[in-house]
Protein backbone atom coordinates (compact mmCIF):
# COMPACT_ATOMS: atom_id res chain seq x y z
CA UNK A 1 0.00 0.00 0.00
CA UNK A 2 1.23 3.84 -0.65
CA UNK A 3 2.05 5.49 2.05
CA UNK A 4 -0.23 8.49 2.88
CA UNK A 5 0.23 12.41 2.74
CA UNK A 6 -1.41 15.02 5.02
CA UNK A 7 -2.48 18.20 5.04
CA UNK A 8 -1.16 20.07 8.33
CA UNK A 9 -2.00 23.78 8.74
CA UNK A 10 -2.09 26.49 11.25
CA UNK A 11 -3.12 29.63 12.26
CA UNK A 12 -2.93 32.32 15.10
CA UNK A 13 -4.74 35.11 16.55
CA UNK A 14 -4.34 37.34 19.30
CA UNK A 15 -7.59 39.01 21.84
CA UNK A 16 -9.65 35.30 20.67
CA UNK A 17 -10.19 32.93 17.76
CA UNK A 18 -10.49 34.51 14.18
CA UNK A 19 -14.42 33.54 13.98
CA UNK A 20 -15.02 35.76 17.42
CA UNK A 21 -12.68 38.91 16.27
CA UNK A 22 -8.91 37.93 17.36
CA UNK A 23 -6.37 39.41 15.47
CA UNK A 24 -4.74 37.57 12.92
CA UNK A 25 -1.23 36.61 13.55
CA UNK A 26 0.48 34.09 11.60
CA UNK A 27 -0.66 30.96 9.46
CA UNK A 28 0.87 28.22 7.69
CA UNK A 29 0.60 25.14 5.47
CA UNK A 30 2.47 21.90 4.82
CA UNK A 31 2.19 18.45 2.83
CA UNK A 32 3.24 15.88 5.09
CA UNK A 33 4.19 12.46 5.94
CA UNK A 34 2.77 10.68 8.66
CA UNK A 35 5.79 10.41 10.44
CA UNK A 36 6.54 14.06 9.73
CA UNK A 37 3.87 15.55 11.73
CA UNK A 38 4.91 15.64 15.01
CA UNK A 39 8.00 17.32 13.82
CA UNK A 40 5.70 19.85 11.38
CA UNK A 41 3.29 20.63 14.58
CA UNK A 42 6.28 21.53 16.55
CA UNK A 43 7.52 23.83 14.17
CA UNK A 44 4.10 25.18 13.37
CA UNK A 45 3.30 25.99 17.39
CA UNK A 46 6.74 27.57 17.60
CA UNK A 47 6.16 29.94 14.57
CA UNK A 48 2.88 30.97 16.12
CA UNK A 49 4.27 32.29 19.53
CA UNK A 50 7.58 33.82 17.97
CA UNK A 51 5.97 36.45 15.53
CA UNK A 52 6.97 39.95 15.13
CA UNK A 53 3.03 40.79 14.65
CA UNK A 54 2.16 39.93 18.18
CA UNK A 55 1.44 37.51 21.21
CA UNK A 56 -0.53 34.51 19.77
CA UNK A 57 -3.17 33.33 22.52
CA UNK A 58 -5.37 31.49 19.82
CA UNK A 59 -3.74 28.50 18.00
CA UNK A 60 -5.53 25.98 15.56
CA UNK A 61 -3.97 23.25 13.71
CA UNK A 62 -5.71 21.13 11.47
CA UNK A 63 -4.45 17.70 10.41
CA UNK A 64 -6.44 15.96 7.18
CA UNK A 65 -4.92 12.83 5.70
CA UNK A 66 -5.16 13.39 1.61
CA UNK A 67 -6.11 11.56 -1.60
CA UNK A 68 -3.24 9.44 -3.08
CA UNK A 69 -2.51 11.65 -6.38
CA UNK A 70 -1.47 14.90 -5.71
CA UNK A 71 -0.68 17.27 -9.07
CA UNK A 72 2.68 18.90 -9.64
CA UNK A 73 3.13 22.14 -10.94
CA UNK A 74 6.39 23.92 -11.77
CA UNK A 75 7.46 27.38 -9.22
CA UNK A 76 7.20 30.01 -10.91
CA UNK A 77 10.46 32.01 -12.13
CA UNK A 78 12.13 34.28 -9.68
CA UNK A 79 13.00 37.80 -10.49
CA UNK A 80 13.39 41.08 -8.76
CA UNK A 81 13.09 44.99 -9.17
CA UNK A 82 14.95 46.97 -6.88
CA UNK A 83 13.06 50.29 -5.69
CA UNK A 84 13.93 53.07 -3.55
CA UNK A 85 11.11 53.81 -1.19
CA UNK A 86 7.46 52.30 -0.93
CA UNK A 87 5.62 54.98 -3.45
CA UNK A 88 8.46 53.68 -5.82
CA UNK A 89 7.54 50.25 -5.32
CA UNK A 90 3.92 50.86 -5.32
CA UNK A 91 4.08 52.76 -8.97
CA UNK A 92 6.22 50.09 -10.07
CA UNK A 93 3.21 47.04 -9.20
CA UNK A 94 0.83 49.37 -10.43
CA UNK A 95 3.03 49.02 -14.08
CA UNK A 96 3.18 45.03 -13.97
CA UNK A 97 0.19 44.97 -13.37
CA UNK A 98 -0.86 47.03 -16.40
CA UNK A 99 1.17 45.38 -18.41
CA UNK A 100 -0.75 41.95 -17.55
CA UNK A 101 -3.40 43.40 -18.13
CA UNK A 102 -5.58 44.88 -15.25
CA UNK A 103 -7.15 47.74 -14.83
CA UNK A 104 -6.55 50.97 -13.87
CA UNK A 105 -9.40 50.98 -11.40
CA UNK A 106 -9.06 47.28 -10.27
CA UNK A 107 -5.32 48.07 -9.62
CA UNK A 108 -6.41 51.19 -7.55
CA UNK A 109 -8.70 49.20 -5.75
CA UNK A 110 -6.43 46.23 -4.90
CA UNK A 111 -4.07 48.95 -3.98
CA UNK A 112 -6.07 50.40 -1.42
CA UNK A 113 -7.53 47.22 -0.23
CA UNK A 114 -4.18 46.05 0.87
CA UNK A 115 -3.01 49.36 2.46
CA UNK A 116 -6.26 49.23 4.59
CA UNK A 117 -5.90 45.23 5.47
CA UNK A 118 -4.54 44.67 8.77
CA UNK A 119 -6.25 41.40 9.78
CA UNK A 120 -6.61 39.53 6.97
CA UNK A 121 -5.59 35.37 7.31
CA UNK A 122 -6.73 34.83 3.45
CA UNK A 123 -6.87 36.62 0.48
CA UNK A 124 -9.34 39.41 -1.20
CA UNK A 125 -10.54 38.24 -4.60
CA UNK A 126 -10.87 40.89 -7.03
CA UNK A 127 -12.17 41.18 -10.77
CA UNK A 128 -9.41 42.17 -12.89
CA UNK A 129 -11.83 44.66 -14.72
CA UNK A 130 -14.23 46.34 -12.64
CA UNK A 131 -12.09 46.11 -9.53
CA UNK A 132 -15.30 44.78 -7.47
CA UNK A 133 -14.80 42.46 -5.00
CA UNK A 134 -15.81 38.89 -6.36
CA UNK A 135 -15.60 36.76 -2.80
CA UNK A 136 -18.04 37.06 0.08
CA UNK A 137 -15.54 35.88 2.57
CA UNK A 138 -15.56 39.24 4.29
CA UNK A 139 -12.61 39.63 6.80
CA UNK A 140 -11.35 36.32 6.57
CA UNK A 141 -10.43 36.39 2.64
CA UNK A 142 -9.59 33.39 1.21
CA UNK A 143 -6.86 31.21 2.47
CA UNK A 144 -5.12 29.10 -0.31
CA UNK A 145 -4.25 25.45 1.33
CA UNK A 146 -3.06 22.40 0.41
CA UNK A 147 0.43 23.04 -1.39
CA UNK A 148 4.53 22.37 -0.28
CA UNK A 149 7.61 21.71 -2.37
CA UNK A 150 8.37 18.42 -3.27
CA UNK A 151 11.71 18.22 -1.35
CA UNK A 152 13.75 16.81 -4.18
CA UNK A 153 13.00 20.10 -6.26
CA UNK A 154 13.26 22.33 -3.53
CA UNK A 155 16.80 21.86 -2.58
CA UNK A 156 17.57 22.18 -6.88
CA UNK A 157 15.81 25.23 -6.20
CA UNK A 158 17.75 26.42 -3.59
CA UNK A 159 21.31 25.83 -4.65
CA UNK A 160 19.98 27.61 -7.71
CA UNK A 161 18.84 30.61 -5.97
CA UNK A 162 20.99 30.74 -3.01
CA UNK A 163 20.32 34.10 -2.06
CA UNK A 164 16.70 33.98 -1.88
CA UNK A 165 16.32 30.55 0.09
CA UNK A 166 14.24 31.73 2.89
CA UNK A 167 11.13 29.91 3.91
CA UNK A 168 9.41 32.85 3.90
CA UNK A 169 10.23 33.36 0.11
CA UNK A 170 10.09 29.45 -0.29
CA UNK A 171 6.23 29.44 1.11
CA UNK A 172 4.99 32.62 -1.30
CA UNK A 173 6.53 30.92 -4.09
CA UNK A 174 4.59 27.59 -3.72
CA UNK A 175 1.67 29.68 -2.73
CA UNK A 176 1.68 32.12 -5.84
CA UNK A 177 3.21 29.39 -8.26
CA UNK A 178 -0.44 27.62 -7.13
CA UNK A 179 -2.19 30.51 -7.63
CA UNK A 180 -1.27 31.28 -10.60
CA UNK A 181 -2.01 28.50 -12.35
CA UNK A 182 -5.50 28.49 -12.25
CA UNK A 183 -7.31 30.04 -15.51
CA UNK A 184 -8.92 32.02 -13.51
CA UNK A 185 -5.81 34.07 -12.28
CA UNK A 186 -4.63 36.83 -14.03
CA UNK A 187 -2.82 38.37 -11.45
CA UNK A 188 -1.32 38.52 -7.55
CA UNK A 189 -0.33 41.32 -5.24
CA UNK A 190 1.48 40.57 -2.40
CA UNK A 191 2.73 42.63 0.55
CA UNK A 192 3.25 40.83 4.55
CA UNK A 193 1.31 41.83 6.87
CA UNK A 194 4.58 41.66 9.04
CA UNK A 195 5.64 45.01 10.42
CA UNK A 196 9.21 43.86 10.07
CA UNK A 197 9.04 42.56 5.95
CA UNK A 198 8.52 44.99 3.29
CA UNK A 199 9.29 43.20 -0.16
CA UNK A 200 6.33 41.94 -2.18
CA UNK A 201 5.69 41.06 -5.37
CA UNK A 202 3.85 40.88 -8.09
CA UNK A 203 2.54 37.50 -9.78
CA UNK A 204 1.39 36.10 -12.94
CA UNK A 205 1.43 33.50 -15.39
CA UNK A 206 3.45 35.33 -17.73
CA UNK A 207 6.16 37.67 -15.77
CA UNK A 208 6.22 34.82 -12.91
CA UNK A 209 7.23 35.88 -9.11
CA UNK A 210 8.44 39.48 -9.84
CA UNK A 211 9.29 40.75 -6.21
CA UNK A 212 9.80 44.41 -5.29
CA UNK A 213 11.78 45.50 -2.51
CA UNK A 214 9.77 48.07 -1.52
CA UNK A 215 6.09 48.10 -1.01
CA UNK A 216 5.80 49.34 2.26
CA UNK A 217 7.37 51.40 5.12
CA UNK A 218 8.90 48.97 8.05
CA UNK A 219 6.93 49.37 10.99
CA UNK A 220 3.53 48.75 9.36
CA UNK A 221 1.85 46.09 10.25
CA UNK A 222 -0.89 46.36 6.93
CA UNK A 223 -0.69 43.68 4.11
CA UNK A 224 -2.19 40.68 2.70
CA UNK A 225 -2.72 39.35 -0.95
CA UNK A 226 -4.98 40.51 -3.65
CA UNK A 227 -5.89 37.96 -6.70
CA UNK A 228 -7.07 39.79 -9.23
CA UNK A 229 -9.25 37.16 -11.77
CA UNK A 230 -10.50 37.37 -15.31
CA UNK A 231 -14.01 37.62 -16.46
CA UNK A 232 -14.60 33.56 -17.13
CA UNK A 233 -14.53 33.24 -13.07
CA UNK A 234 -16.34 30.03 -11.72
CA UNK A 235 -16.38 31.54 -7.93
CA UNK A 236 -17.38 28.08 -6.58
CA UNK A 237 -14.51 25.88 -8.58
CA UNK A 238 -12.15 28.92 -8.01
CA UNK A 239 -12.05 28.73 -4.40
CA UNK A 240 -12.58 24.50 -3.70
CA UNK A 241 -8.89 24.50 -6.53
CA UNK A 242 -7.62 26.93 -4.15
CA UNK A 243 -9.01 25.79 -0.56
CA UNK A 244 -8.65 22.17 -1.54
CA UNK A 245 -6.74 21.09 -4.53
CA UNK A 246 -3.38 19.22 -3.03
CA UNK A 247 -0.40 20.94 -5.34
CA UNK A 248 3.32 20.32 -4.74
CA UNK A 249 5.92 22.71 -6.11
CA UNK A 250 8.40 21.16 -8.14
CA UNK A 251 9.94 19.65 -11.59
CA UNK A 252 7.98 16.91 -12.90
N1 LIG B 1 -3.77 32.03 1.43
C1 LIG B 1 -4.28 33.26 1.20
N2 LIG B 1 -3.77 34.37 1.73
C2 LIG B 1 -2.71 34.24 2.54
C3 LIG B 1 -2.12 32.97 2.82
C4 LIG B 1 -2.71 31.84 2.23
N3 LIG B 1 -2.24 30.62 2.45
N4 LIG B 1 -1.08 33.17 3.65
C5 LIG B 1 -1.02 34.50 3.87
N5 LIG B 1 -2.02 35.15 3.22
C6 LIG B 1 -2.34 36.57 3.23
C7 LIG B 1 -2.89 36.97 4.58
O1 LIG B 1 -3.77 38.06 4.42
C8 LIG B 1 -1.64 37.43 5.30
O2 LIG B 1 -1.95 38.31 6.31
C9 LIG B 1 -0.88 38.11 4.15
O3 LIG B 1 -1.18 37.31 3.00
C10 LIG B 1 0.59 38.19 4.34
O4 LIG B 1 1.12 36.92 4.68
O5 LIG B 1 10.93 38.36 -0.42
O6 LIG B 1 5.48 37.07 4.17
O7 LIG B 1 2.92 35.36 5.32
O8 LIG B 1 10.08 37.25 -2.12
O9 LIG B 1 2.99 37.80 6.08
C11 LIG B 1 6.34 38.07 0.08
C12 LIG B 1 7.71 38.45 -0.42
C13 LIG B 1 6.25 37.88 1.56
C14 LIG B 1 8.76 37.40 -0.15
C15 LIG B 1 4.83 37.62 1.90
O10 LIG B 1 3.28 37.20 3.64
C16 LIG B 1 10.01 37.69 -0.96
C17 LIG B 1 4.59 37.27 3.34
P1 LIG B 1 2.64 36.78 5.05
MG1 LIG C 1 2.22 37.65 8.03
Amino acid sequence: MEEAWYSIRMRAAEGGAHETGGRHISGAERLARREQLETYAAELIQRAFSHSRGESDFVNISIEKLPSSILKIPPLALSTESVQDEAEGREKAGQILKQIGVSDPAIGKGLALLQAAANYRGAILIHGETGERVDDRGIRGVRVSRMDWDHDSYSKWAEEHHHFCSSRIAEAIALASKVSHSPFTLAELCWSDDPDYITGYVASPQIGYKRITHLKKVGNSSGGRIFFVNKDIDLDSYIRYLELEPVWIGKK
